[in-house]
């Protein structure tokens, strides 16, 4: 009867398995991501560097307003965001649109619990930004931050405040309620926006 219990102990070691040897530019291809150039907007407390610092893992200790713009490489599983976001007080709003250019997509932060004026500037800011030559075309992401304070509108009244559906139709959005308390779910947002981004998603328009 023969023994299958293993080789003869004399036997010699099994020979190794082959080795695979990547060049080093075979390696970073395999790993590297791809990289989109996002531009990110909306007026002064929205939220903006807060959201950013949080998913780039920072301290959100002492942030203060945005003077000019700032670029962040915002890392996420499967594509890197290089986000410029452009300080939205009144002095540095009406430049915006001179940083638009390159851009591949749009982070848009509005404070869904400010008073109706400034409610009503975040609407025509963003109505501008819809409807700019150099954005009109591209996927947007809308984020109805400051979710967590108790008098937040929520998003379905913010989309049919911003009257939404008749001005984006046809183009590639996403609107979210969003807080800094809650990760996760922003993350999430931003996954369908990388979707968007990676034109996988054509439907038109989703809440
Ligand atoms: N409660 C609450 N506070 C928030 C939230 N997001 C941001 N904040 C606070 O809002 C304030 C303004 O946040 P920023 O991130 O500086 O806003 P910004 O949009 O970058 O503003 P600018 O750079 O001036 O355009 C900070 O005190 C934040 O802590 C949120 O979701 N909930
Ligand atoms: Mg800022």
């Amino acid at each position: 009867m023969q023994n299958y219990s293993g080789p003869p102990s004399n036997s010699p070691p099994p020979p190794p398995p082959p080795r695979v040897e990547l060049s080093s530019n075979a390696f970073i291809a395999l790993y590297a991501l791809p990289e989109y150039d996002v531009v990110c907007i909306g007026l002064t407390g929205a939220g903006k560097t807060s959201l950013l610092s949080r998913l780039c893992s920072e301290s959100t200790d002492g942030i203060v307003p945005t003077t000019g713009f700032s670029i962040k490489a915002v890392p996420f599983p499967n594509a890197i965001l290089n986000v410029k976001e452009l300080g939205g007080a009144d002095n540095i709003k009406k430049y915006w649109s001179r940083y638009y250019q390159g851009s591949q997509g749009v982070v848009f932060v509005l404070d869904s619990a400010s008073s109706d004026e400034d409610l009503e500037a975040a609407r025509n800011e963003l109505h501008s930004a819809l409807q700019h030559p150099q954005l009109c075309t591209l996927p947007f992401l809308i984020l109805a931050n400051h979710q967590d304070k108790p008098a937040a509108r929520t998003p379905n009244q913010i989309k049919k405040y911003f009257e939404l559906e008749p001005l984006a139709r046809g183009k590639r959005w996403i609107l979210e309620g969003s807080t800094t308390d809650s990760m996760e779910a922003v993350k999430e947002s931003f996954g369908q926006f990388i979707s968007l981004l990676e034109d996988k998603d054509t439907e038109p328009a989703r809440i």
